[in-house]
């Protein structure tokens, strides 16, 4: 199923039930006095918070929710019951807008759960108006009718890391070294075409597909998932040997371009605090690896270098990347 970051809903809240008109059957009385109950509310619609980032694709196909009616009253100045509340999950890190209302709803953080729509209330039934003055009303109303709106949903993931980088830079490796998240991984570009999360340690870290030059104008996938950084609390950027030492420029280019591409879109990201990883040391010589480290800290870059087919390379990452979560 395809990943869904944005979608409209359709919503509404249970109407209320209608208050009746009824009269107590009594032996010997012919009209034993009004006995028609109350209308039972309409269900309210909530939204609520879950970690499932994956939620809003299944909605995709049918995006409407509606919560039960309440019951009209009924006879021996019974209440019709209500109808039942609907929960509407959502993923954490969604922006609803209900334009039609002016209001918006940001749901940072797992468990929220806000009233949206009430329900509407039910109606009285004839008992409501028996009086000294009227014993014997005929006067009933109608439940109140739900509320509706159509909801923008916006998912703007959040989590503690970032993984940004070129395609093939190793993102996705990384993620599944670390987490127990099944982000694919590919020798191509590419590979991952949706944002994965994964949970390392009491930290959420999101795998973002690559990032070309241009990105921040439309082009690749990156476009589309920018976004997704601009809510993570701190970046990973890695950098490999494999694919972009030959490049003009180098390693110290290829992660400038990518520095540039995050500001273009939104220069505040360049205020997360990161750590640089540069990857696929096995692939070059010590020499190479120390050559592009110096070419780094001579632009006051603190680098860490790994192979993440070396397990004492992945603990070194997995240190790096808990230090700088750890610090916020
Ligand atoms: N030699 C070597 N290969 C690696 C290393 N890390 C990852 N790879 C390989 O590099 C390729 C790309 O890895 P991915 O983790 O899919 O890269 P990615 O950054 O997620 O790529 P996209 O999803 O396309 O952006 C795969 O074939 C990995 O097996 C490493 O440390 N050394
Ligand atoms: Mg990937």
């Amino acid at each position: 199923m395809a990943f869904v970051d944005e979608l409209t809903i359709y919503a509404k809240s249970g109407d209320g039930g209608d208050g009746v008109v009824r009269w107590r059957q009594e032996k010997f009385v012919p009209k034993g006095g009004p006995s028609g109950g109350n209308g039972g509310a309409g269900g309210d619609v909530y939204l609520e918070s879950v970690k499932d980032i994956s939620l809003l694709a299944h909605y995709s196909h049918n995006p409407k929710f509606i919560a039960q009616n309440g019951q009209s009253g009924s006879i021996k100045s019974m209440q019709g019951e209500s109808g039942d509340d609907l929960v509407i999950a959502i993923p954490v890190g969604s922006i609803v807008t209900d334009k039609d209302r002016g209001l918006v709803y940001d749901f940072t953080s797992a468990g929220q759960k806000i009233k949206i729509l009430s329900g509407g209330k039910g109606g009285y039934g004839n008992e409501h108006f028996k009086a000294s003055t009227n014993t014997t009303p005929y006067e009933w109303t109608p439940g109140k009718a739900g509320e509706d709106a159509n909801l923008h949903i916006e998912l703007r993931l959040f989590a503690d890391i970032g993984l940004v980088g070129f395609p093939n830079a190793g993102k996705s490796t990384l993620i599944q070294s670390l987490t127990k998240s099944k982000s694919k991984i590919g020798a191509y570009s590419f590979t991952t075409l949706d944002p994965h999360l994964g949970a390392f340690h009491d930290y959420i870290i999101a795998d973002i597909p690559g990032i070309i030059e241009g990105a921040s104008e439309g082009k690749g996938l990156g476009y589309k998932f920018l976004k997704h950084i601009s809510r993570t609390k701190t970046i990973a950027h890695l950098v490999s040997f494999e694919n972009e030492l030959e490049k003009e420029g180098g390693m110290v280019d290829a992660y400038a371009t990518i520095r540039k591409e995050l500001k273009t879109y939104d220069s505040k990201l360049l205020e997360k605090k990161e750590c640089v990883i540069l990857t696929k040391t096995d692939l070059v010589s010590p020499e190479v690896v120390e050559k592009v480290e110096a070419d780094f800290k001579n632009k006051n870059i603190e680098v860490l270098s790994v192979s993440m087919f070396d397990d004492v390379d992945i603990k070194k990452v997995s240190q790096t990347i808990l230090d700088i979560v750890k610090e916020l």
